[in-house]
């Protein structure tokens, strides 16, 4: 059976990416939890994870032996392995743009990563406003996620695909941020929200309760 290693439900972007397709397309796995901290090198998670990967970095799946880090290749492994299960389009230009806007989210999109860090359980909405008359390059990623989702057949290409599961932490970081969207994101955003697998991820998050400051820039445990 496979392994997947994810951080904290309510934080980790990139566990719920590779969790999500996993979980959505009815993969056999076991799910182990590697709790954050500071990500200092003597910390536990760093220790942990030095025995998985030299990358040092959750989501990690071990499969056959064979340790699979990076959500992008993780993914790809997947879809290797279970043709039958269609994580990409089967359509070859429809696969080709998933593929696109999935690459395009893992190296791209860095003020809206780095100033919305994603939070599920908390209304950062006040936050949200601020930052959004602040930085005009959070506006220009945000526009250019909605520009994406503007031609959503659905889900991105049709059925749920990789591609969404790409996504599905923006929709997160729309949500506690409160950032302005229109009403046809807001559509594609429900519809992610609503799927099962998205639904289990969110609960779990909000029971998780693990304060970490290092991952906190606006709020303080108290
Ligand atoms: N490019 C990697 C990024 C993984 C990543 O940054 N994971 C974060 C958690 S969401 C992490 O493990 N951070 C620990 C650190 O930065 O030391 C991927 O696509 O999986």
């Amino acid at each position: 059976m496979m392994q997947l290693y994810t951080g904290n439900k309510n934080y980790s972007s990139w566990s719920m990416r590779a969790w999500l397709i996993l979980k959505h397309f009815d993969l056999p796995f076991q799910d182990h939890f590697v709790a954050f901290d500071d990500f200092s090198a003597d910390g536990q998670f760093k220790q942990q994870l030095s025995k998985l990967s030299p990358a040092g970095k959750v989501p990690v799946l071990l499969h056959d032996q064979l340790a699979v880090w990076d959500t992008l290749a993780i993914a790809e492994y997947l879809a290797e392995q279970f043709p039958e299960k269609h994580l990409w389009p089967q359509d070859r230009l429809q696969r080709a743009r998933a593929r696109t806007v999935a690459a395009e989210m893992h190296s791209g999109f860095m003020q809206l990563r780095s100033l919305c860090p994603m939070n599920i359980e908390a209304d950062l909405s006040a936050v949200g406003q601020q930052l959004w008359q602040q930085h005009a390059g959070l506006r220009q990623d945000v526009q250019r996620v909605e520009q994406i989702w503007s031609e959503a057949e659905g889900f991105l290409f049709g059925d749920f695909s990789i591609a969404d599961a790409f996504y599905a932490p923006v929709v997160m970081r729309l949500m506690s941020y409160r950032l302005p969207v229109t009403e046809l994101s807001q559509q594609y955003m429900q519809k992610i929200q609503h799927l099962p697998a998205v639904r289990q991820w969110m609960d779990a998050a909000k029971r998780e309760h693990l304060f970490v400051q290092a991952d906190e820039p606006y709020r303080t445990s108290s």
